[in-house]
């Protein structure tokens, strides 16, 4: 019965990728440098997974920035913009694979990066590859063979672990019309096998193959295709020991497609889907001689594993299959928690009990296979384990009477304003009084390292509370005087005393607990530390009144009250696993509906509550949308109806992609919403066109995620499109995200530059009437 672990975070327990990286963009560190660090935490990584024991133990699932823009650069899928860096530059392939990931704007070049999006439903981000007709592939990064071989010379044998061709199309985008990506298959397939058999030559016996789109619903020709490819696969490499690796969710009716491919282990995540062991088990897999790999350790989530509950799932499949067809492993790679529990000193003693993060992880599938073997000395382990279990199930730290109590008498009354939207706006619009377009941000202003100094100055005592409130609030003021001077209508108060806009808030509730180095990979170096929700969630006092309420107090202009919605808070966070998510996200709107109502209480007249992840939330198969967005929905109005008509409630939205549930959206009932458009130069609002969305909206009309500054011209365009799409009384201008992640200078021309275009077009109209 072999061990497999899927994959291993790559970041560093000290996030010393994060600083390696950065440090190497920006000329401090050599080339060198930053593989020599990557090399120690490769090392690391399998010494940790050979001393614990592990079978399979993966390589290449290291990555510089993307395990995806790794394969794009192994088939040297390289898009056009940036062959002119490897022609006339002579870029070497790190500093090319970092071009492809963030842009190289250098020597006279301005390219563009590649756009990157969600990993499924995770926190995670992936570069997506770009395709043309007609493409043609050849083998160009030999990464995967050179980490087998480093791997090696330690005298470590691994398992390679590659994102295999059709998930690796079908994850891409086409660049042209009149193809689709899935017919660059034939181009693909042989690069692949070159690669592969590179492999075996160097002597890797086994080769997990990542399809994880075999989650998804797949078309009858994406069906084919994964029959055509393992097919092929199998027939130029009949020596090839592939397992076949998905996760987060069900095969589903994928799984009778599974069953016929030629490999020779199939991978299972009983976390997400533990229904189909039965049917694997009651299947013609049986009688064939493939392996099985049991996901039955969660590799999203941080919760000890329940062993009883595993052992259950071991037993069952080798009662069926014998020891010798089973494998114990985890969900899915363990990218998605954080390095090592035992760093942490945060947390209390009862609640880290509960928990196990990557390297607990490779122990604990370790013990269950010992478990499985009579091995007496787990017995130890085993009973620990159900005491932890016990502890979890039973700990008043976790249950409270009153947060359910209130959950249960939630009513239809508690999730819908007074009026509607007609009606409310009629009544905000003659309380507030805003010129046409009125202008606004998302929220967030520039970050600045001093800060984030202080921030860590604080909460290492150098620093007293007093002396940090006041450096924030004159950081505040300052803030509210440039927008008063810049002549926005509706003003933030910049969120100078927030971290994180989920772990901020995080930290004010009951049933949130926080890690100290709990650091999960977002996106390249860009790390978030989600904090984890372990118990019954409730308010226990006003979280944002007194930030808000002290801007309100600097200005006659409206101050916006800032919030993070329920469902964001829940997707951005570790989340027990003990209740439905439905329940938890229900607590979550309770507190932020306690919270809305005191902003009220407060005079606040504006009260904005983000969901950027609501889209991200959104489970994998079709089948289990209605029932998401029929609770998601409703966590967002339970939160933000208890006010009065007048109260104008927004929320903002990014990572396009809204189509599909626009009509949610609608449904969600904010009086404004805004929305990342800019960067799809309002394709999205096409959308919001077609449904005829009622409400009021403002269309992002800059792409924050890049410094340059856009001209006034450019901004009038696009909100001279909107105006074709959308109402004058519901046009909103505002960029299109938060402004944290960007310098002063910039943030304050483009915004001079916005509110010019707005004036403008507020004169055309003006002149039109
Ligand atoms: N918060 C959380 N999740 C998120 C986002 C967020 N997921 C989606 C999106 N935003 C991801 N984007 C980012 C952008 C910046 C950073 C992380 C994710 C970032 N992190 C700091 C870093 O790695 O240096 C660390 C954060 C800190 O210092 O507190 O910059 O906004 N939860
Ligand atoms: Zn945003």
């Amino acid at each position: 019965m072999f061990t497999n672990i899927l994959g291993y975070p790559r970041i560093g327990n000290r996030r010393q990728l994060k600083t390696a990286c950065e440090n190497y963009w920006a000329g401090k560190a050599s080339l060198r440098d930053l593989q020599l660090t990557a090399n120690e935490i490769r090392l690391h990584n399998w010494k940790l997974q050979q001393e614990a024991g592990v079978d399979l133990i993966p390589s290449n699932d290291f990555s510089l920035y993307d395990q995806v823009l790794d394969m794009c650069l192994a088939v040297s899928a390289i898009p056009h913009r940036y062959h002119s860096l490897i022609e006339e530059l002579k870029l070497n392939e790190t500093d090319l694979y970092f071009a492809m990931a963030r842009g190289y704007q250098k020597n006279g070049y301005d390219i563009t990066a590649m756009e990157m999006t969600k990993w499924f439903d995770t926190n995670y981000h992936y570069i997506v590859p770009e395709f043309y007709a007609g493409q043609k592939f050849n083998l160009l990064s030999d990464k995967a063979i050179k980490e087998f071989k480093e791997a090696k010379q330690h005298g470590i044998h691994t398992k390679p672990v590659i994102v295999g061709p059709v998930s690796f199309l079908l994850l891409g985008k086409e660049k042209e019309k009149g193809f689709h990506r899935i017919e660059l298959l034939k181009n693909l397939l042989p690069v692949y096998v070159q690669l592969l058999k590179q492999l075996l030559e160097e002597g890797a016996t086994c080769i997990q193959i990542d399809e994880p789109c075999l989650a998804l619903n797949l078309e009858d020709a994406e069906r084919l295709a994964f029959k055509w490819t393992y097919e092929e696969l199998y027939k130029q490499l009949p020596k090839l020991n592939v397992i076949l690796t998905s996760y987060f969710e069900c095969y589903g009716e994928n799984l009778q497609t599974v069953l016929q491919l030629p490999v020779q282990a199939i991978h299972l995540d009983l976390v997400r889907c533990s229904g189909q062991l039965d049917d694997i088990l009651q299947s013609s897999f049986v009688s064939s001689s493939k392996k099985l790999s049991l996901g039955v350790v969660d590799g999203r989530n941080i919760w000890k594993n329940n062993f009883e509950k595993s052992l259950g799932f071991i037993n069952c499949a080798v009662e069926t299959l014998g020891k010798e067809r089973v494998m114990i492993g985890t969900s899915c790679s363990l990218l998605h928690v954080p390095c090592d529990l035992e760093e942490e000193t945060l947390l209390t003693p009862e609640i880290k009990d509960w928990l196990a993060f990557a390297a607990q992880k490779v122990q604990e599938v370790i013990t269950l296979k010992k478990a499985v073997d009579g091995d007496e000395s787990v017995k130890g382990l085993l009973e620990a384990n159900k005491q932890s279990v016990i502890s979890r199930s039973t700990s008043t730290l976790i249950h409270n009477q009153e947060v359910k109590k209130r959950v249960a008498a939630v009513t239809i009354d508690d999730a819908s304003r007074r009026s509607t939207f007609d009606k409310r706006q009629l009544v905000q619009h003659a309380n507030l009084k805003l010129p046409l377009f009125p202008t606004t941000t998302i929220g967030s202003f520039p970050q600045t390292v001093d800060v984030r100094k202080l921030r860590a100055q604080v909460k290492q005592k150098a620093i007293t509370k007093t002396a940090y409130q006041q450096a924030l609030e004159e950081e505040t003021v300052r803030c509210i005087r440039l927008q008063e001077e810049l002549g926005l209508d509706v003003l933030v108060h910049g969120e100078f005393e927030r971290n994180d806009m989920v772990e901020y808030f995080g930290e004010q509730l009951q049933g949130y607990a926080f890690t100290k180095d709990g650091w999960v990979q977002s996106y390249g170096s860009r790390c978030v530390k989600p904090p984890v929700i372990y118990g019954d969630v409730y308010r226990p006092e006003p979280m944002t009144v007194n930030w808000i309420t002290f801007a309100q107090s600097q200005t006659g202009k409206y101050v916006k009250g800032m919030l993070t919605g329920p469902v964001t808070m829940l997707q951005w966070s570790f989340v027990r696993d003990d209740q439905p998510r439905e329940t938890t996200a229900m607590q979550l709107a309770l507190a932020i509906r306690d919270e809305v109502r005191d902003l009220e209480f407060e005079g606040i007249k504006i009260i904005q509550i983000d969901e950027p992840a609501i889209r991200e939330g959104l489970p994998l198969r079709k089948e289990n949308h209605a029932a998401y967005l029929n609770w998601a929905v409703k966590a967002f109005k339970v939160a933000s109806c208890g006010v009065a008509d007048g109260i104008q409630i927004h929320t903002h939205m990014c990572y396009s992609k809204f189509n599909d549930i626009i009509d949610s959206i609608a449904a969600m009932d904010a009086d404004v919403i805004t929305i990342e458009t800019s960067r799809s130069q309002m394709e999205l609002l096409d959308a919001f066109a077609k449904f005829d969305y009622p409400n009021e909206i403002g269309p992002g009309v800059y792409d924050i995620h890049s410094p340059r500054v856009p001209t006034s011209e450019e901004m009038e365009l696009l909100l001279e499109k909107a105006l074709k799409v959308i109402d004058a009384k519901n046009l909103w201008v505002n960029p299109d995200c938060g402004l944290k992640t960007r310098g002063w200078k910039e943030t304050e021309d483009a915004l001079r530059n916005m509110m010019l275009a707005t004036k403008n077009l507020r004169n055309k109209v003006k002149e039109a009437t």
